[in-house]
């Protein structure tokens, strides 16, 4: 495909512009949706050109501000763009850039953190008020007006259909092989309408590979040529390792009782430090034939698709290193065939999570004796990124496991406390903790029982005896016993924190 025909039909030439051309048709308090999922497939060049004319606009006593949705965190040139702007009133739905996030903490910035699954339901239904731009990177146009999705699908379709204005960011640094990844199912719709979603396996296709675009709604289009945020891949630590070696022990032991397959059952993982101990522990076997539905496929899962243990990856994006991203535009018609990329209301769907039966991975940042998990707010007030995915698969999944280092700021904070600031994952919804320290299978176990194996399984032993103590006395003195809990105690344990200091 040149350059020239990713553009599509010459009756859209007349759209062709620059970014702050097209950055100037976007309304001031108006409603942009963006694509973008985990650092991929997001616009580069408008929103830089939208940040660069809100200072202007901002220096001459007229502020310009955007309500901003996305499918997941973006890059630099968009959220940390835009929020350096002080230019995003309004954001959904999971956020990773610390610009954002200070502004967000600093109540300058209203966030709107939700299940990734249901982002594009909740546009159809209304709530959230119209939509008046799509703003989609894509890696070219078809001649049929079609588009070619970029590296990640996002809520696309979603913005596409119901933006009454789109523009499009046609990225030349994508690699035209994309063509032929994505799969764009149209079947979904809001009750009483809603049909059984036709998948079965993660290998199964059941849409169309390009997103529907009606070409009287565009208003612009752009030509950009610069990679994803692709970060610096992070070589896994001891203790990333420590938790990897205790969840493939804990893999192995189900498959010997026979209640996981030996290929497993399709993975679902986050991204980071941990997730690549566990993937780069997985390419040491013993398990073959995994699949992976999950959310984004990162530098792992590369390698394990060439060693032929994981047969394929569902997922709505990308979050590779930047070697990564070269290696999968080197290698396209190879890993193309093994990969596909959905609308993100598919990828995390709960009806699919469910029936797949994922073996979900995910993060957190404090979780309880009891296992309740809080993967969002520090303190209980401050939040990190979001819930994202996590809660899309740990309520659905079929195993659904949260992971950990025990401590965290270098062994200040212990990551088991008696009552977390905040909760994410209620006990019913989290089966597994894992840190370096060990696993607690927490599945049909009372509350109870669950303290017991937690405290002693998964907190460092520098908390651990602090841990044991009050967990005495909560059995001792607790209003009631089914959860025993010395409420006011529990919650000084953050208090202490911020008495040390250590999490200012
Ligand atoms: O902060 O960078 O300022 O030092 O939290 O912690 O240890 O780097 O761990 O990158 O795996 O992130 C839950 C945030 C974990 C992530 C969370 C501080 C710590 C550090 C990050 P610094 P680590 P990770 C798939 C599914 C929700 C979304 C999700 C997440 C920072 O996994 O966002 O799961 N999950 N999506 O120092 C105070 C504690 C702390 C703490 C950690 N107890 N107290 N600070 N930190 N524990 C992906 C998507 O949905 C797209």
């Amino acid at each position: 495909m040149t350059a020239k025909e990713r553009l599509g039909p010459a009756a859209l030439s007349a759209k062709i512009m620059p970014a702050d051309a097209a950055a100037a048709l976007i309304e001031p308090g108006s409603t942009v949706g963006m694509s973008g999922f985990t650092g991929s497939g997001y616009p580069k060049a408008v929103p830089q050109a939208l940040a660069a004319r809100m200072e202007a606009e901002a220096a001459n006593g007229r502020p310009f501000r955007l309500r901003i949705w996305t499918g997941a965190s973006t890059g630099p040139e968009l959220d940390g763009a835009l929020a350096r702007a002080n230019g995003i009133e309004f954001r959904l739905p999971y956020n990773s850039d610390p610009i954002a996030r200070e502004k967000i903490n600093a109540g300058e910035m209203e966030y709107f953190d939700m299940h990734l699954s249901q982002v594009a339901p909740m546009a159809w239904q209304g709530f959230l008020g119209p939509l008046d731009t799509a703003l989609i990177e894509v890696t070219g146009i078809r001649p049929d007006g079609s588009l070619i999705p970029s590296s990640s699908v996002g809520n696309n379709k979603t913005w596409l259909d119901r933006a009454r204005n789109v523009i499009l960011e046609v990225n030349h640094w994508q690699n035209a092989a994309l063509d032929g990844m994505h799969d764009i199912y149209y079947g979904t719709a809001l009750p009483p309408h809603r049909i059984p979603i036709p998948l079965v396996r993660p290998q199964e296709r059941i849409g169309e590979a390009g997103l529907r675009c009606d070409p009287a709604k565009i208003i612009a289009i752009v030509e950009t040529n610069a990679p994803d945020r692709n970060l610096p891949f992070a070589a896994p630590d001891a203790a990333a390792y420590g938790i990897a070696g205790h969840l493939i022990e804990f893999f192995r032991h189900e498959v010997g009782k026979g209640r996981l397959p030996e290929s497993l059952l399709p993975l679902q993982s986050g991204v980071g430090n941990i997730t690549n101990a566990v993937l780069s522990s997985l390419l040491e076997g013993p398990f073959n034939g995994m699949t992976a539905f999950t959310e984004v496929i990162q530098d792992g899962m590369l390698d394990l698709l060439d060693a032929g243990l994981l047969t394929m990856a569902s997922a709505t994006g990308f979050s590779l290193s930047r070697e990564g991203a070269l290696r999968l535009n080197d290698n396209m018609p190879r890993f193309r065939d093994k990969m596909i990329l959905r609308p993100q209301e598919i990828s995390n769907h709960p009806e699919l999570i469910r029936r797949l039966g994922c073996l979900a991975m995910n993060g957190l940042i404090e979780a309880d004796i009891y296992g309740t998990v809080n993967s969002t707010h520090v303190m209980g007030s401050r939040i990190y990124n979001g819930i994202g995915g996590s809660g899309d698969f740990a309520r659905n999944a079929y195993v659904s496991i949260f992971m950990t280092p025990s401590t965290a700021k270098g062994g200040k904070i212990s990551a088991i406390v008696p009552q977390v600031s905040h909760v994410d994952h209620i006990t019913q919804d989290v089966q597994v903790i894992v840190t370096e320290q060990g696993l607690a299978d927490l599945r049909g176990l009372s509350p109870k029982q669950r303290a017991e194996v937690i405290i002693n399984n998964c907190s460092h032993p520098s908390y651990r005896p602090a841990l044991q103590d009050y967990y005495r006395r909560a059995r001792q003195s607790s209003y009631g016993q089914q959860s025993p809990s010395l409420l006011t105690e529990a919650l000084s344990w953050h208090q202490r924190f911020i008495d040390t200091g250590s999490m200012l």
